[in-house]
């Protein structure tokens, strides 16, 4: 069976779990693997991070976002992407923002501009306004 390894305070997990549970996929979790530059956990996740996922056979994955693709193509029934290349690769944008935010130290500004509007300065506000009419809105 599919093992997900990490834990749930880790977004990058929650990610690949919510995706499992989505597609109906059977798996089990182990909640003992923590990141390490150990050569134990390096030989198991490449750069030592969580989360990966084995495979039947001991083939393994890391990066969540390259294990959420290889769960959308290895378990096609229940697609969480539109079928439409388009808009699948239009929903992607979302993804590519927040990591661009990310990276510019503005991602908590983005998070909360999206779920509290209220709390939000207004130049914040205003980048994140900026961003989200670009990328997200117009999908
Ligand atoms: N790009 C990776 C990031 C994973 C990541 O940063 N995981 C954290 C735990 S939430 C980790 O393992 N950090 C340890 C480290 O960076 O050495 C992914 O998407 O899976």
């Amino acid at each position: 069976m599919l093992k997900l390894c990490g834990f749930h305070i880790s977004n990058y997990h929650n990610k690949v779990r919510i995706a499992l549970l989505e597609k109906g996929i059977a798996f089990e979790e182990d909640a003992s693997c923590k990141p390490s530059q150990n050569e134990d956990w390096l030989a198991r996740s490449p750069m030592g991070k969580v989360p990966i996922i084995e495979l039947d056979g001991g083939r393994r994955l890391a990066e969540s976002e390259v294990i959420c693709e290889y769960l959308e193509e290895a378990y096609p029934q229940k697609p969480l992407l539109p079928r439409d290349p388009l808009r699948a690769r239009q929903g992607a944008r979302a993804g590519h923002l927040h990591r661009a935010a990310r990276r510019a130290g503005r991602a908590p500004a983005l998070r909360r501009g999206v779920l509290r509007r209220d709390r939000v300065r207004p130049k914040s506000m205003q980048s994140v306004e900026k961003d989200l009419a670009k990328g997200i809105a117009r999908a």
